[in-house]
């Protein structure tokens, strides 16, 4: 932060932990199906050098993302970042922060009925993949469905994917209602028709409720839109608080 900082430069001290599986390269002995220690430390020490924050929490994040989208083996990795000799006027010797960041699974449910409605649906599976921050992993069909909720409206077109991401759920709903906001996504009655409606269902086995987001989505279990594409792409997963997995949960709704 302080002017004389970043026009003379910083030294740091970095720990990392990386999770990935090592059993590969422990039967095969062969380093590609690892992730090579020493060029892991010159490409964070390159990313440490190249870019200038006023924060360690920014060069931490930043450091910690960079990592993980350029090594595909990473689950996720846990990095301290030390600054010796802050000026805080006190015998510290360091000052840190230590951050863990993982890749994460999440199941979204996607649904138009307005429009082109196949056309609404693509454009959202490439937008949710234009990031490098989230990867489609798997789609399921896209199937026609009658409105359910008792709006009197057009049949809906549906379908379900799974999305590797590094955002938090609050981030994840965000990006989904910029997607949203991008096919005109007008919020006019509850329910009614729309051009794009994207909702998560799972995140991880997250359970959470805040005022704007509740996962797993409270009604995915009684929605046979939901469920039907869902069990196409991921039919043994299991929801966090029924305990139920989705083929259960769709044979149950009859
Ligand atoms: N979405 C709703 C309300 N009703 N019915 C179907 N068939 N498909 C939907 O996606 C859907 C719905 C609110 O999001
Ligand atoms: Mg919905
Ligand atoms: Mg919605």
């Amino acid at each position: 932060m302080l002017p004389e900082e970043t026009r003379l430069g910083q030294k740091f001290l970095l720990s990392m932990t990386l999770y990935l599986d090592t059993r590969p390269a422990g039967k095969s002995d062969c380093l590609e199906k690892s992730v090579h220690y020493g060029e892991v430390s010159a490409f964070a020490t390159a990313c440490m050098k190249e870019h200038s924050y006023q924060l360690i929490e920014a060069a931490a994040e930043h450091l910690a993302e960079a990592l993980l989208l350029r090594y595909s083996q990473l689950q996720g990795l846990t990095l301290e970042l030390k600054k010796p000799w802050a000026p805080v006027g006190l015998p510290l010797e360091t000052v840190s922060v230590k951050i863990t960041r993982f890749w994460h699974t999440a199941y979204l449910g996607l649904g138009s009925n307005l429009g082109d409605k196949k056309g609404y649906l693509d454009q959202a599976v490439k937008a949710l993949g234009a990031r490098p921050d989230c990867r489609v992993e798997k789609l399921s069909s896209y199937l026609v469905t009658k409105p359910y909720g008792g709006v009197e409206q057009d049949d809906f077109l549906n379908a379900c994917l799974m999305l590797k991401t590094l955002l938090s759920p609050e981030e994840l709903l965000a990006r989904l209602h910029e997607i949203e906001q991008a096919a005109h996504r007008e919020r006019l009655i509850h329910w009614g028709p729309r051009t794009l409606d994207l909702d998560i269902l799972l995140y991880d086995d997250l359970i959470l409720e805040t005022e704007d987001l509740v996962i797993p989505h409270p009604g995915m279990h009684l929605r046979d839109f939901v469920l039907k594409p869902l069990r196409e792409i991921a039919p043994n997963k299991r929801h966090p608080i029924l305990q139920k997995t989705v083929a259960q949960m769709e044979a149950e709704l009859g």
